[in-house]
C-alpha cells in the first residue's frame, strides 16, 4: 500500500538538515515515490489516503554502522573490576575483557546467540535503525567465526531491517596464539574469511589495530586478502594509541576507520584523500572514561565525513541507543547537532558502502522515522530519549 504522509517537517539531510516544512511524503513499495512540498505534490498521489503529521519531523531512518551486537555472556562483573581500579588494559592482560565474552560465545548454541543478538537489535530498532552492521569477532576459530558471522546475516531475515555484516576475525589472540599473532592472520583470520566470502556472509572485513591486538603489518596481510576476494575494508584505529592504523586504512580505501581518540594530522589527511569514513564511538570514550578526545575539529576542517554509531559490544560500550551516541557525540566532542544526525543517517551510509538510504529523496528506499520533535536538534538534544512515534521501514508503516 502506498503511504501519503502530509503537513511534515522533513529534514531530508540532502544538504545541512534539507528540512522542508509543510511537506508531503510519499512512498510506493519500498521506495519514496515523492517528497517535498505539499503545494508540488504531484496530482497522482493528490487522491490517495493521507496521514497528517501534524508538523511532526519526519527523518530518514538511522543506520548504525558499527556494532558487536553478537556474543555470549556479559560483563558485568569486568565493570566491577573496573570500578575497583582495573584499567581496561588490564582487564585484558588478565583474561578478562574480550577472551571472556570469547569462551562465553563459543560455548553458545547458535539460538542462544541468535536470541540474545536479535534483544539487542530490537532495541537498537526500536530507537529507530533500519540498517545495522553487526561484526564477528567473538569466535577467534574458523568455526566460530562462521558461527558468529551466519547469526549476524540471520538477523536480518528475522527482522525488518537490513544487516550489513562484518568479519572482524582480526580482533583479539586468542589464548592459543598468544605471541603468533602472524600466525593468527594466516591460520584463522584468513581462511575464515575466505570461507565466510564463499558462503556470502561477508559485506565489509575490519580489524583491530592497537597494542593488545594487531600490528599494522599483519592488518595488512588481511586486507591484502580482502582485496584479493574484492571485499571493502574498516579498521578499529587509533583507539588507545596511534599506530597510524589509520593511514593504512586510507592506502585500501577504507569505507572507514572508526574510534580515532588518537588520530594524528597524518591520519587525518588520509582520511581526507580517500575519502574514508571516520567512525566517532562516544559509548566507549564514555565507558573506558577515556581522557583523550578525537580531532574533531581537523577532521570537520579537512572534510572528512563523521558518522556516529553504538559500538554496541558486552566491553567498552554496553549501549543500544543511537539518540544517546548522537547526545554523547554533542556533549563530549562538540559534533554539531547537524553533524550528529549526518553522522547516524547520511554519513553512516557511506561507512557502509550504501547509496539508496540515509537520505530522503524520492528513489532512496522508504526507511523513515517520525518523531515526536519539530526540530531536528531535538534527537541530539534530550539525553537517552526516544521520542520515535512510528517508523516506516522498507515502505511498511509500524506506528
Ligand atoms: N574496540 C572496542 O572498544 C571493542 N572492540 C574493539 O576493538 C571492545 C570489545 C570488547 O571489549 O568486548
Ligand atoms: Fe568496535
Amino acid at each position: 500500500m502506498p503511504i501519503l504522509l502530509r503537513n511534515a517537517t522533513l529534514a531530508t539531510m540532502a544538504q545541512g538538515y534539507g528540512l522542508i516544512r509543510n511537506a508531503a511524503l510519499v512512498t510506493e513499495g519500498d521506495r519514496i515515490a515523492f517528497a517535498g512540498p505539499e503545494a508540488d505534490l504531484p496530482q497522482v498521489y493528490a487522491g490517495l489516503p493521507a496521514r497528517d503529521m501534524d508538523g511532526a519531523l519526519v527523518t530518514p531512518a538511522l543506520i548504525d554502522c558499527h556494532t558487536h551486537i553478537v556474543f555470549g555472556g556479559d560483563r558485568a562483573k569486568e565493570f566491577e573490576m573496573r570500578l575497583n581500579g582495573a584499567s581496561y588494559e588490564e582487564v585484558a592482560r588478565a583474561g578478562g575483557g574480550i577472551l571472556s565474552t570469547v569462551r562465553a560465545t563459543r560455548a553458545a548454541s547458535n539460538s542462544a546467540l541468535l536470541a540474545q543478538a536479535l534483544a539487542r537489535a530490537d532495541q537498537i530498532i526500536a530507537g529507530g535503525a533500519a540498517v545495522i552492521e553487526v561484526k564477528s569477532g567473538y569466535g577467534l576459530t574458523v568455526a566460530d567465526e562462521l558461527k558468529m558471522l551466519r547469526v549476524a546475516r540471520r538477523i536480518g531475515v528475522e527482522r525488518g531491517v537490513r544487516v550489513k555484516v562484518t568479519h572482524l576475525a582480526a580482533h583479539a589472540i586468542p589464548p592459543e596464539y598468544v605471541g603468533r599473532a602472524g600466525a593468527y592472520i594466516d591460520e584463522i583470520a584468513i581462511p575464515s574469511l575466505r570461507l565466510a566470502v564463499a558462503e556470502g556472509l561477508v559485506d565489509a572485513v575490519d580489524a583491530f589495530c592497537e597494542g593488545i591486538a594487531f600490528q599494522p603489518a599483519e592488518v595488512e596481510r588481511l586486507f591484502l586478502a580482502a582485496r584479493d576476494l574484492g571485499i571493502p575494508v574498516k579498521l578499529h584505529a587509533e583507539q588507545l594509541s596511534d599506530l597510524k592504523g589509520a593511514v593504512l586504512a586510507a592506502r585500501y580505501m577504507a569505507l572507514s576507520a572508526d574510534h580515532l581518540e588518537y588520530l594524528g594530522p597524518d591520519g587525518v589527511a588520509a582520511l581526507a584523500q580517500s575519502g574514508s569514513v571516520a567512525v566517532i564511538l562516544p559509548g566507549a570514550f564514555y565507558t573506558l572514561r577515556e581522557r583523550q578526545m578525537p580531532p574533531i575539529a581537523d577532521l570537520r576542517a579537512a572534510g572528512v565525513p563523521m558518522a556516529v554509531a553504538t559500538d554496541c559490544n558486552p566491553g567498552s560500550s554496553p549501549m543500544t541507543s543511537l539518540t544517546l551516541a548522537m547526545n554523547m557525540a554533542c556533549t563530549f566532542f562538540r559534533l554539531t547537532p547537524l553533524e550528529a544526525l549526518q553522522g547516524t543517517t547520511i554519513h553512516a551510509a557511506r561507512a557502509l558502502g550504501m547509496d539508496d538510504c540515509g537520505v530522503i529523496a524520492a528513489g532512496k528506499r522508504a526507511d523513515l522515522c517520525v518523531w515526536d520533535a519539530r526540530h531536528p536538534a531535538e534527537l541530539s538534544y534530550r539525553i537517552a530519549a526516544t521520542p520515535l512515534r512510528a517508523r516506516i521501514f522498507g515502505g511498511h508503516l509500524d506506528a
